[in-house]
């Protein structure tokens, strides 16, 4: 069958106060794939996120050119030598175009409170993601405490981004009403130093995810998930990891281990976002994405997030800056 393709290139304003890793991130740059195989077609993001992805947004756009040539003189994607954002971008396209990624997707994300009990969270709201580790750790406890009192049906997934000594994390943990410990469904990333976020969940009871120490040990070759320690959960980012099959592998292991697995955004567009819920419903069906991201945008691309009223950017109102 005849083969096409197309890379384009996007930029989205952002909110004025996202923050990232300490860097004011004004706007996302990102490529999207668009594949096409007789009658039928299909897109894939490929967005690099800076401070997070070792590839830049040029080496992505340039390895993308290359692997897409290489697909419409009819060669499958391989996903060895691909940075994660390609092989992630190139395959969630193949699988679209494919018909193997179902049109279903879980939208229903963990809502990513924002600091103030008294708005948004409806009664019935049963799992939402809270950001800890920027405030002094007994300041942290008292607004977990305050939302786990208000909601009486809440849990809560917080997330330190490695933002404590073992000393502060004992504070965090005192601080806490001892009743709620176990509405805390897990805490990623407590401390600075994996032994001592390992040492932290054993000692408080509190469930342990792994994020950034996960990413990481991903890109050391012969990784293997074992060794990174017994922790309650893993946070699968996608764009950070690989290919479509390499997370499913992921995922996979992640549950022979009996470790709990959760796709989660890398603030992807609209575009991507939709797809990251088609693949969380697809391979993780009982499980709660980490997608609450789409807001931290001022427009959605191409395709919209089932509910939002924000403003679509079309992909055919630009130029391709590569096509085959
Ligand atoms: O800290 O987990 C993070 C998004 C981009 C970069 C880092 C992070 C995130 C998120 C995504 O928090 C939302 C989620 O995981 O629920
Ligand atoms: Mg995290």
């Amino acid at each position: 069958m005849r083969r096409s393709a197309r890379l384009w290139c996007y930029q989205l304003p952002m909110d004025s106060g996202v923050v990232l890793r300490g860097r004011r991130m004004a706007e996302r740059r990102g490529y999207i794939a668009e594949l096409h195989e007789g009658k039928r077609s299909s897109l894939g993001e490929i967005a690099p996120l800076p401070g997070f992805s070792v590839e830049s947004h040029e080496q992505a756009g340039q390895q993308a050119e290359r692997a897409l040539a290489d697909w419409v003189r009819g060669q499958a994607f391989v996903e060895t030598g691909l940075y994660p954002s390609v092989a992630f971008g190139l395959s969630m396209a193949g699988t679209e175009l494919t018909g193997i990624l179902p049109a279903a997707g879980q939208f229903r994300t963990a809502p990513l409170l924002n600091g103030e009990t008294d708005i948004g969270l409806q009664p019935a709201q049963r799992l939402a993601k809270l950001k800890v580790g920027r405030a002094e750790p007994w300041q942290d406890a008292a607004q977990v405490n305050q939302y786990l009192g208000i909601y009486p049906n809440l849990m809560l997934r917080l997330d330190a981004n490695q933002a404590w000594s073992l000393v502060q994390a004992r504070a965090f943990c005192r601080a806490i009403t001892p009743s709620h410990i176990s509405r805390i469904t897990f805490i990623e990333e407590p401390c600075q130093r994996p032994a001592d976020s390992l040492s932290f969940a054993d000692e408080s009871g509190m469930a342990l995810a792994w994020d950034e120490t996960l990413q990481q040990a991903v890109r050391q070759p012969g990784f293997r998930l074992e060794s990174l320690g017994r922790a309650a959960a893993i946070v699968i980012k996608p764009t950070l990891i690989g290919s479509v099959q390499r997370c499913a592998n992921l995922i996979r292991h992640a549950q022979i281990l009996g470790m709990q697995a959760v796709i989660s955004s890398s603030l992807e567009s609209s575009l991507g976002l939709t797809q990251l819920a088609r693949l969380s419903g697809w391979l993780l069906p009982d499980s709660v994405p980490g997608l609450d991201t789409l807001n931290l945008f001022q427009s959605q691309l191409e395709v919209p997030w089932p509910g939002s009223t924000l403003p679509i950017q079309l992909l055919h109102a630009q130029t391709p800056v590569w096509q085959s």
